[in-house]
């Protein structure tokens, strides 16, 4: 056997290894979500036929001919009992594209399927790059994709780094075939856009995230809502913000919706991401929050500071250090139960639903933590909202305290 073909086998059998690799839940330290101990896709579960030829007589040194940088902020969905993400790859040469990864049970075995996905291109000039997809199972039957598209800035002409950036979106009923829609039109620049699952008041709803820069949201004051009648023309009016950033808080720098919320009976539950500065550069964390069924632009729960941070080195670690970011959940209708069956409340009671959180850390990888709808609602309901200064803090924590006298 030669070197090559010595190689070859090594890499393959390694591969495989990492792909098939189980993966542990762990034990919860804060009873909201259990945390699982590897992450579900790096880089190197990129299929090797993306970046090696394997032909002994054009590659002899058996090189990787294009290598990969991280597989990062997924979008995430169950489409006919097959849990599914639609990765953020990234290839050595900082360009991103959406890849689709499968796996039986959706915490381990992901295998990308073939091929990355082909997006079509979409307005003139076609983006530079595409990223971070929010996928939606729209009650109009269709699957959406909304995703950042970034081209250069060109009333910059000198400027190589100005960029700006707006919402792609696109439809699919298989994640295999897409057909591109003209991007969301808005007189500023956006990131984070979702839409939501079902119409409101006869039209499709997007969560926003206006921004007067493609970095600095500046004015932008928060997640916003806008209802667009036609989404094969989709341009924002009338946009509103309904979950603002506030000074001192996990998101006083920035915020953006994660996943589509996920509809429960007390509300519509939804993940975002909260970023801060430090002196250290921007902190990015996980939270969540609640709208009302009835008006889902009002905000009934709204627990203080971060639900998810970066922990320990495997998450803080990477290109972009101190970054939690999700765009991705499934809710598993298995009810796989994880609660303790000594618990005070009755299983009829409770949501048991399973919910699958994907998040990416340090824009470098991609992780899972699962929880129930339950679980996640009770956290809402039952963490206060931020007092915004430290004497309501410490009255909180004293209010607790006692509470726990006597118990
Ligand atoms: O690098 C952290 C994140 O930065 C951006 O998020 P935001 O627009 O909220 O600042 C996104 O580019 C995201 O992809 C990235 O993970």
């Amino acid at each position: 056997m030669t070197d090559f073909q010595q190689r070859k086998e090594q890499l393959l059998r390694e591969h495989e290894q990492l792909l098939n690799r189980q993966n542990n839940r762990l034990p919860s330290e804060n009873g909201i979500y259990f945390r699982y101990e590897h992450p579900i896709l790096t880089a190197r579960h990129i299929p090797l036929t993306w970046r090696y030829d394997f032909s002994e007589k054009s590659n002899p040194y058996l090189q990787e001919r294009i290598m990969m940088n991280a597989v990062m902020n997924s979008g995430a969905i169950l489409l006919d009992g097959r849990y599914l993400v639609v990765a953020r790859v990234e290839g050595a040469d900082r360009k991103s594209f959406f890849a689709v990864a499968e796996s039986p049970n959706g915490v381990d075995n992901f295998h990308f399927w073939d091929e990355p996905i082909t997006m079509p291109d979409g307005d003139n000039p076609p983006a530079t790059n595409v990223y971070d997809m929010r996928l939606t199972k729209h009650e109009d039957g269709w699957i959406y994709g909304v995703f950042c598209v970034e081209r250069h800035d060109d009333t910059q002409p000198f400027n190589t780094s100005a960029a700006v950036a707006a919402a792609g979106i696109a439809r699919t009923r298989d994640l295999k075939t897409w057909e591109r829609l003209p991007d969301l039109k808005s007189l500023c620049q956006q990131r984070n856009v979702v839409l939501h699952p079902e119409f409101v008041d006869g039209k499709y709803a997007f969560y926003t995230r206006p921004q007067d820069g493609f970095i600095e949201t500046g004015k932008g004051g928060g997640i916003g809502w806008t209802l667009v009648r036609d989404i094969t023309h989709a341009e924002v009016s009338n946009e509103r913000i309904i979950n603002a950033r506030y000074y001192h808080t996990i998101m006083e720098v920035k915020n953006g919706e994660g996943p589509a919320p996920i509809k429960t009976k007390d509300g519509w539950l939804h993940l975002a991401h909260g970023v801060r500065n430090t002196a250290d550069g921007l902190r990015y964390v996980l939270y969540l929050y609640m709208t009302s069924l009835e008006y889902p632009t009002e905000i009934i729960y709204e627990p203080a500071g971060y639900f998810l941070a970066p922990q320990g080195c495997e998450e803080y670690i990477g290109d972009v250090m101190n970054v939690a970011f999700s765009n991705g959940w499934i809710v598993d209708n298995s009810q796989f139960t994880i609660h303790n069956s000594q618990s005070a409340i009755h299983d009829s009671e409770r949501d048991t639903r399973r919910v699958l959180i994907y998040y990416a850390t340090a824009d470098t990888r991609m992780h899972v933590a699962e929880s129930t709808v339950d679980r996640l609602v009770d956290y809402c309901k039952n963490t206060k909202k931020d007092g915004l200064t430290t004497s309501a803090s410490v009255e909180t924590i004293k209010a607790l305290i006692n509470r726990n006298k006597g118990l």
